[in-house]
């Protein structure tokens, strides 16, 4: 018998436990294990009904999502739950925990469900670029009715045990292990007291105004969840017909970009966290300080209360200190608001909120994490006395967006406590975390950070030192690009326009009105003096800036607002544009949308490919799951070097080279690329 199942008899019934950890995923070798066991169970005359359960932390996470390759292979899951379904004794599925996906599936091709209290049940495959390809587009609907599948299908949402319990996903929640509730509803339907009915006997009533109301929400969405539709609408068929539909959809799907990209990111997000100093010794962080109160110390003190970590806020003055702690409160309100806090954790997140203009109070924090002004000689002073009035175990952290941190590390006695710890705005909700290294950042102040990560639900991502770390020094290169663009003949609103018809959900030019074109203005001020003569340089934006116009805040920019809301492009800038091209005596051209985009990926892949080859990035993955987690990459593209290996290396080599033939200083070929042409090597494979 395989490892991966337990078989156990209880009198009458058979137990068949999976035991593949961490997860319970189900790929071919728990497909094929459970198959055997349920075939060893239908022989044995003395078992009258099977319980069908999850050992470990879930009854199961689904189909294997990194065995998909081998999703054809026999026996399929659609075969094992048709198995089920057919199955002549009475299956019982106890499911605990999480079932999803293909673990659902495989729960309603069984003829009775139990739940235990706390479990949660989805089909989120849509978000996998996927449709439930083992028969939930058909067996849902059967038991839930068309409108709760079409809803359950197409957003992948998680139910709850009480509303399966209403949809009649479930048959009872009730409290103790899975293997024990199973076994009471064996004896139940052995006893007559529980009915247990294959869901394929079941039929579905038509719903068209649910379907036709879906088909106009999904309109516009990706192509799986309008797929899962297709495949719902089957379910009035008869069980094979739609089975054989869903299976078909299932497989388009499974080859496609879409698919690719999202399991791409599904998976970036996780390893992300394997890192050189996974392992080490973590520290405890019972107390964090965040200096400097503005949005992102707000952010950031958010952020740590909604994770139930007590914070003390430092402000420089009283008046300043009551506005932080207004800001915080009104994050922590609108999280309230909006579910992600419950009236409970609210009131304790303000207890555990202190807020203070004594920087001596930070003298017993565990971590303090400095968000002030970009300035490194403010920096490297506020260090100075972090390190002299902190315990001397304490973790010193800047915020800075690209300041050297080694630099700032030097202003203190323990560099080897000193790293970055670079949130995105705003940081109470953006999912990225850079941990910035250090020369002399010790691992188990790394592993205290990813630690920290996980409890702040953030996606850390692990850089090195270098201006701008791996995101904004990408972010430097790719925005150059747009200015560009716009001074060759584009419009700004083509710019935008071109990138959210890709897939994000903002253009550049609308981002910089809404973050202030001051912002931008500050950071081409800082590096005007180290800018190399040769580079092409726009005065766009400064021009803009020098008319008071900063975007959504002064409600012009690039853009023109009212009462905070996009009215349409500003003309005044567009000028600004015709001005500078005419002084500049270029004559305009034009660009598709294609070939603007082609230019803004290649701009990013190519610094991306520097910030790998200085080994600033550890791997391809790593730089995904920043554009992806704090930029706004498209997720169903998987981040940039995902799309770059479906570009194909040598097209982006001759893409750069054809650019360059217009500016020969931007545009140069990474080393990295051609050595990886030259090899026939993918980012994939160096992940
Ligand atoms: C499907 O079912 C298709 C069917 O309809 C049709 C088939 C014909 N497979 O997230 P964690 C790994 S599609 C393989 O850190 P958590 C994960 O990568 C599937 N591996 O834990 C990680 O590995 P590593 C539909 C999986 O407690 C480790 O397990 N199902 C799978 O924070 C721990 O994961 C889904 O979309 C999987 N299905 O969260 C569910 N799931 O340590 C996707 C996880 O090497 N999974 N792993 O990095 C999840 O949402 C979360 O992982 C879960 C646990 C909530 C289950």
């Amino acid at each position: 018998m395989s490892e991966f199942v337990t078989i156990e008899r209880e009198g009458e019934i058979g137990l068949i436990g999976m035991d593949k950890p961490p997860v319970n995923a189900i790929g071919v070798a728990l497909r094929t294990a459970i198959h055997e066991a349920l075939s060893d169970l239908i022989s044995d005359q003395k078992i009258k009904a099977i319980v069908l359960y999850g050992a470990g932390r879930f009854f199961s996470a689904g189909a294997d999502i990194k065995d998909f390759a081998r999703s054809a292979e026999q026996p399929t899951l659609p075969e094992v739950l048709k198995f089920i379904n057919d199955c002549p004794k009475p299956v019982i599925a106890a499911m605990h925990g999480r079932a999803l996906g293909g673990a659902l599936e495989l729960a309603l091709s069984a003829h009775l469900r139990v739940g235990i209290a706390g479990l949660k049940v989805a089909l989120p495959e849509v978000k996998l670029g996927l449709l439930p390809g083992a028969g939930g587009t058909q067996r849902l609907p059967r038991l839930a009715g068309m409108a709760a599948a079409i809803d359950i299908i197409c957003t992948g949402r998680e139910v709850s045990a009480d509303e399966a319990l209403r949809l009649g996903l479930v048959a009872k929640v009730v409290g103790g292990s899975s293997r024990d509730a199973g076994v009471a509803a064996a004896r139940d339907v052995l006893a007559g007291k529980l009915a247990a009915i294959p869901t394929d006997d079941l039929l579905v009533e038509t719903d068209d105004n649910a379907v036709s109301a879906a088909k106009a929400r999904y309109a516009n969405a990706l192509t799986a969840p309008q797929t899962a539709l297709d495949a719902i609408s089957a379910a009035t068929l008869p069980i094979d017909e739609g089975l054989a539909k869903e299976r078909a959809l299932f497989m388009a799907l499974m080859q496609g970009e879409e698919r690719a990209g999202l399991v791409h990111a599904f998976l970036a997000e996780r390893e992300t966290l394997k890192i050189p100093e996974a392992g080490s010794n973590i520290r405890s962080v019972e107390r964090v300080g965040v200096v400097g109160g503005g949005t992102m110390g707000s952010g950031i003190t958010a952020a740590f209360c909604l994770a139930g970590i007590p914070v003390s806020l430092i402000e420089t003055d009283s008046q300043r200190v009551i506005k932080a702690r207004e800001t915080v409160e009104k994050y922590l309100a609108g999280a309230l608001k909006r579910g992600k806090l419950t009236e409970q954790d609210h009131v304790k997140a303000l207890e555990n909120l202190v807020t203070s203009d004594e920087l001596n109070d930070l003298a017993n924090v565990d971590l303090v994490i400095e968000a002030i002004f970009e300035d490194m000689n403010a920096k490297t002073d506020l260090f100075a006395k972090l390190d002299k009035l902190c315990k001397p175990d304490a973790i010193l952290s800047s915020n800075t967006s690209y300041l050297d941190i080694n630099q700032i590390a030097s202003a203190t006695s323990r560099p080897a406590a000193v790293l970055g710890l670079h949130f995105f705005s705003p940081a109470h909700i953006m999912r990225l975390l850079e941990v910035v290294v250090t020369d002399n950042t010790s691992p188990d102040i790394v592993a205290t950070a990813f630690d920290l990560a996980r409890q702040l639900k953030k996606v850390p991502v692990r850089s090195g030192v270098c201006d701008g770390f791996i995101g904004n020094r990408i972010l430097s290169r790719y925005r150059k690009v747009c200015e560009y663009l716009v001074l060759d003949g584009v419009e700004f609103d083509q710019v935008d326009r071109a990138l959210t018809d890709f897939g994000f959900a903002m253009g550049p030019f609308a981002v910089s009105d809404l973050a202030g074109l001051d912002i931008g203005r500050a950071a081409r001020e800082r590096k005007a003096a180290s800018r190399p003569p040769q580079e092409r340089y726009s005065r766009v934006a400064d021009l803009i800036c020098e008319q008071g116009w900063f975007g959504r805040k002064t409600g012009k920019g690039y853009y023109l607002y009212s009462e905070g809301k996009l009215i349409g492009p500003n003309p005044d800038a567009q000028a600004i544009v015709y001005k500078e091209r005419a002084a500049l005596e270029l004559v305009p051209k034009t660009f598709t949308d294609e070939e603007i985009v082609a230019r803004y990926i290649t701009a990013m892949i190519q610094e991306a490919v520097t910030v790998l080859e200085e080994g600033v990035a550890l791997r391809p993955v790593d730089i995904d799951a920043v554009k992806l987690f704090g930029y706004g990459f498209p997720r169903h593209r998987g981040g940039p070097m995902h799309l770059a290996d479906q570009i194909g290396v040598s097209e982006l080599i001759s893409r750069i080279e054809t650019y360059a033939e217009e500016d020969a200083y931007f545009w140069q070929v990474p080393q990295l690329l051609r050595t990886m042409k030259n090899e026939g090597q993918s980012f994939a494979e160096m992940n």
